[in-house]
């Protein structure tokens, strides 16, 4: 646990967050800002600054993160459809640095993203 990263303290339960998945790995919670009906963060319960930082040996968190990724759409009845985003770094729009990636739902989407 990173002591000042929010996201290391919402999974330590010291900020509160509105929880819809959790494991051993990983935790899943609503955007606090949501740009769609759906919009679900999901993150590594272990830090990991970005996916730019991610190491060799967090290869299978990844693909675990991924796979959840669908089951929280699925679970949040997304059956039309969702987009998983993972922002990187300031070009790439990440502004929480503990990995995170959405889950976006609930209205369609457009490409390119902005
Ligand atoms: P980004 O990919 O790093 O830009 O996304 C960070 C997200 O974290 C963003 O959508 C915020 O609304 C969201 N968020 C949150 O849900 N709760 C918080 O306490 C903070 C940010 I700080």
């Amino acid at each position: 646990m990173e002591p000042d990263c929010i996201f290391c303290r919402i999974v330590a339960g010291e900020i509160p967050a509105t929880k819809v998945y959790e494991d051993d790995l990983c935790l899943a919670f609503r955007d606090l800002h949501p740009v769609a009906p759906t919009h679900v963060l999901l993150i590594p319960k272990g830090h990991v600054s970005s996916q730019a930082h991610a190491l060799e040996t967090h290869e299978a968190l990844l693909g675990h993160l991924v796979f959840i990724a669908a089951k929280v759409a699925g679970e949040e009845g997304l059956t039309n459809g969702f987009r998983t985003v993972i922002n990187t770094g300031d070009e790439g729009g990440q502004t929480v640095h503990h990995l995170h990636l959405h889950v976006l739902g609930g209205r369609q989407m457009h490409w390119p993203p902005g």
